[in-house]
């Protein structure tokens, strides 16, 4: 039987389990990647398990969310990353080498192999071939420590592209248009493999931007074959001993189809507030834009970067437009410095901001108040620029550079004055001086702690009987941004727990953290897809820290229930998804015999304050129910 390239590498990897379509399997983890504003947790946990030294290939450090240094506290988690990094033999991007999932594309990812970040944009090097997946710091630690990763066996859908790309055009409006077709929900346990003669004329930065979005899908993970293109780039990066060709075989069978002329493709944009509210741009009719942020790890390569160069030479940003630059890495930024480009956007007047995720985690540049920001970014959660009221729509650099001059949202290919037809690059700038690598000898190296970094929240074994009132209830989409909201201000305390325990939820009812406090915890009632986007562990520390022991949803997004397990919180799902309108904010459930009916996993919930009783399901594998049990994924493994 002819196999995928997803499956290629996960039979090349599996320990545990088979490629049996929905069932567990565990993978053998070749790279690991933290950024710094999960990362201190994840290395608070690696320490935790008390290993010498790193067990992977190759395990990376970058420092590219927490940036802003307005106090001590950004500047002490970057230095307890750099010491515990060298401490356990972790190689270490340096603040301004770039975001993470751009410099890991540039300079480490390697087609075949499997990487696991502390972030959910991980799959950025699917692009390259490489299976790679976002998961909660707890599960990359592990990795660390040389242990599996658990996923549930995808289903692998064939997504074929057809003719090629109009100019104006770009890969993230393919990624658009898939995130149109299927819905923000419509990738859990599914991996997303692209394929067809519309793939051999996308780079791989391209291909990266594509599979990056992915993570918008609620997908396991996407990826490209590792072909010419792969080489090309690897070869241009001064890697091509890395080149390993892995295409899928002939008669290999996928799950489901998606098929993308890339014809008929339009520019696309993501209406506010999510990354699958798409439309194309020409139905949208005269968008006055304030603000203009171009970069993310979705958008902010090379060629990117000198598309919008190519567009903005010559013209001036509208008056009422503020239009910010954040180059992906300092190749980026240091090659657009040589050949002039750089020049070209400062005359133009983009403030440039440094190589980093910046605005897209709401790390300064929050729009006016009911701002319109157009962003080339990968989400646009409300609030998450850091200004509850503004809009933020997301499209491509050439969108977003085109309309900055304009001052309106603007179909680039109506505006045609331009020829982006690119080269292909031959050579990059290597230069890897911001890259400090590990050593041998680590006996007396110290692990610095700052003031801020506090000890993170444990759970227990599980009781018998579990008790609690519904402490708030919230709808669909709920994402790690509402339950654990992320700005420059509250970045800082990625380390303390307790400080981020006041913010909890506060998106959805200010009032939350104070009624989780003053009812020792509870439990937690929310709609379908509970815990989209990020992989912030945080999301199920924070509540964990607050007493929290259930959230009963209608469903969960991958990564945060994946989270919620491993911090010994149950992930339990309506049997009856009716019995969600039944529940009401402060009634009292309680679930008994807990022990025996997980193991069923089929549990019954009694709402003493309606005298009702409801079937909720934990449809999870024997070695999660054991971790819940455990109290956790250290428990766990301690014992
Ligand atoms: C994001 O894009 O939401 C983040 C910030 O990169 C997160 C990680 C985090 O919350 O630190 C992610 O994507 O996992
Ligand atoms: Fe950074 Fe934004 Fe990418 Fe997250 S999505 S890693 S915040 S650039």
């Amino acid at each position: 039987m002819g196999l995928t390239v997803t499956e290629k590498i996960i039979k090349d990897h599996i320990i545990t389990g088979k490629l049996e379509r929905g069932t567990e399997i565990g993978i053998r983890i070749d790279q690991t990647l933290t950024q710094d504003s999960t990362g201190t947790m994840a290395y608070l946990q690696f320490e935790a398990l008390g290993i010498d030294r790193v067990k992977t290939k190759k395990s990376v450090a970058y420092i590219d969310h927490n940036m802003l240094q307005a106090g001590p506290e950004n500047a002490d988690d970057h230095l307890y990353i750099q010491t515990v990094a060298k401490k356990y033999g972790v190689y270490f991007s340096r603040p301004g080498n770039g975001i993470c999932h751009q410099v890991h594309l540039e300079r480490f990812g390697v087609p075949g192999d499997t990487l696991l970040g502390s972030d959910s944009h991980t799959p950025t090097c699917g692009g390259l071939g490489m299976l790679a997946m976002g998961a909660g710091g707890l599960d990359v630690a592990v990795a660390m420590a040389g242990g599996e990763y658990f996923i549930t066996m995808p289903q692998i859908v064939k997504v074929e592209l057809r003719g090629r790309l109009n100019p104006g055009v770009a890969a993230k409006d393919i990624i658009l248009e898939v995130l149109k077709k299927v819905g923000v929900k419509g990738g859990l346990n599914r991996v997303f493999e692209y394929t067809g003669e519309g793939i051999k004329h996308l780079s791989v930065p391209e291909r990266a931007t594509i599979t990056n979005m992915g993570a918008e899908l609620g997908a396991t993970t996407s990826i490209f074959p590792s072909d010419d293109m792969t080489y090309r780039f690897l070869k241009a990066q001064k890697r091509k001993e890395d080149f390993r060709e892995i295409v899928a075989d002939e008669g290999a069978i996928y799950d489901d189809e998606i098929i993308i002329d890339l014809d008929e493709l339009e520019p696309m944009v993501a209406c506010p507030h999510s990354p699958g509210n798409v439309v194309p741009v020409s139905t949208l009719k005269d968008i006055k834009v304030d603000q203009v942020a171009i970069g993310s790890c979705t958008n902010s390569s090379y060629m990117d970067l000198m598309k919008v160069a190519k567009i903005l030479d010559g013209n001036t940003v509208a008056e009422d437009v503020s239009l910010v630059i954040s180059p992906g890495s300092r190749q980026v930024l240091n090659m657009l410095a040589e050949n002039g480009a750089l020049s070209k956007l400062i005359a133009a007047g983009a403030r440039i901001l440094e190589c980093g995720c910046g605005p897209c985690i709401g790390m300064g540049q929050a729009p006016s108040t009911n701002g319109v920001s157009l962003r080339t970014f990968n989400r646009n959660f409300k609030g998450r620029s850091g200004t509850p009221s503004a809009n933020v729509y997301l499209s491509s650099p050439e969108v977003a550079a085109v309309s900055a001059i304009r001052g309106y949202i603007t179909n680039p290919i109506y505006y045609d004055v331009w020829d982006l037809e690119m080269e292909d690059l031959e050579e990059f700038k290597i230069n890897d001086n911001l890259i400090v690598e590990p050593i041998k000898d680590i006996e007396d190296i110290e692990v610095i702690r700052g003031p801020n970094i506090k000890p993170f929240p444990k759970s227990d074994a599980l009781e018998s009987r579990l008790m609690g009132k519904v402490l708030i209830k919230v709808g669909d989409d709920i994402t790690t941004d509402h339950i654990m909201p992320s700005n420059a201000s509250l970045l800082p305390y990625r380390s303390n727990i307790p400080y981020l325990a006041d913010y909890c939820m506060t998106p959805c009812d200010p009032e939350f953290p104070i009624r989780a406090r003053e009812n020792g915890g509870g439990i937690i009632v929310a709609g379908s897809n509970y815990g989209q986007g990020s992989s912030r562990e945080h999301a199920a520390l924070v509540p964990l820290y607050l007493g929290i022991k259930a959230v009963i949803a209608k469903s969960f997004a991958r990564i945060h229930r994946e989270n919620l397990i491993n911090n010994g919180i149950l992930p339990l799902v309506f049997a009856n998804q009716s019995d969600f309108d039944n529940m009401v904010t402060l009634d009292e459930l309680v679930l008994e015999n807990l022990l025996e009916q997980i193991e069923d996993g089929k549990i019954t919930a009694k709402n003493k304050t309606r005298d009702e009783e409801y079937i909720l399901l934990l449809d999870i594998s024997e070695r999660q129910k054991d971790i819940l049990i455990a109290g956790g994924l250290l428990n766990w493994m301690r014992s």
